[in-house]
């Protein structure tokens, strides 16, 4: 039967901005995804450099592949398509902004055995501010998820607050600097929650919502797939990710599309100037003037 959440879920994600719904995948349902998973990353080794499907660890190389993350699955894989419009999923996200959802974006991030890449803290709302904040991303576990092996950590209550500096030199980062002096006036990052849980779970966090995640130095890996949904009536500021009926009509994963924004006042900073270094997260967070989470490759320098 599909997993919906109580009201008490619907009550705590509103006040802290994010909640974790349990058992949204199970059985067969779970083995396939992990299955259609495995088959894209096995098709990684032989691939050279980023792609539109594939981003790509620094350490990976085709001999020795090292897939980062899977970019926009929804558009490449009809598998992936049909999981992101599964009224399994979609019909909680409705729960939280309403009946009318658009998919705006979707990836997985990958976080391998041993050397999966950190996030460093942001806000979803700063790559992609909409007229109303009815925006959240879903994130399906594949696998258990502890303390160890890099779980989403998450600022509670963050979403109400200011949308912070995610800029470096005059560009857009991607992320907060760990100095920044708003966010340290706001934020103290040793309250994060770690939001873990059993493989088919499926966290949920608020486009405002500051959080990242470690490094995975445990012994066993992390996938999440992670979904962007706007209510129908939330538009994106910084524009289309792609032709319009497509976006406007194809995207609508519930319910109809509106011409009629609804706009709230929600503190907006613009991704402008463009990152220097764009394709990913990942690669955009490399502008950033300095680092709160370890990486791989500064773990093997300092031994
Ligand atoms: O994979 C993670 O732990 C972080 C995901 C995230 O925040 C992102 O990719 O924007």
């Amino acid at each position: 039967m599909a997993v919906k959440l109580t009201q008490d879920e619907i009550d705590f994600y509103h006040e802290n901005g994010y909640v974790v719904a349990r058992g949204v995948y199970t059985g067969e349902k779970l083995e396939q995804l992990r299955r259609e998973t495995d088959a894209i990353i096995a098709k990684a080794a032989g691939v050279s450099e980023h792609n539109e499907v594939y981003d790509l660890e620094d350490s990976h190389s085709p001999s020795n592949p090292r897939v980062r993350r899977l970019k926009e699955p929804y558009r490449h894989f009809d598998y992936f398509d049909q999981v992101a419009r599964d009224p399994d999923v979609v019909d909680i996200v409705a729960q939280l902004v309403g009946s009318d959802v658009r998919l705006y974006g979707g990836k997985m991030n990958l976080k391998s055995a041993g050397y999966g890449a950190p996030v460093e803290w942001h806000q979803d709302w700063a790559f992609y501010p909409h007229t109303n904040d009815d925006v959240l991303a879903t994130g399906l576990l594949l696998d258990d998820c502890d303390e160890m092996n890099g779980p989403l950590m998450v600022m509670p209550g963050s979403h109400k607050g200011p949308t912070y500096d995610h800029h470096a030199d005059g560009y857009f980062c991607g992320a907060m600097a760990p100095d920044d002096t708003e966010a340290a006036s706001n934020l103290d990052y040793s309250k994060a929650v770690k939001l873990t849980g059993k493989a088919g779970d499926m966290t949920i966090h608020h486009v405002r919502l500051v959080h990242g995640s470690a490094m995975n130095t445990s012994n066993r890996q992390r996938r999440l797939l992670l979904h962007e949904y706007a209510a129908g009536d939330a538009w994106p500021l910084v524009g289309l990710k792609g032709d319009f009926d497509h976006c406007f009509y194809d995207l609508m994963v519930k319910g109809t599309p509106t011409n009629q924004p609804r706009t709230v006042a929600a503190p907006v900073r613009l991704p402008y100037p463009a990152a220097l270094s764009g394709g990913s997260i990942y690669e955009n967070q490399k502008g950033t003037g300095g680092r709160f989470f370890d990486t791989f490759e500064q773990k093997q320098a300092s031994g």
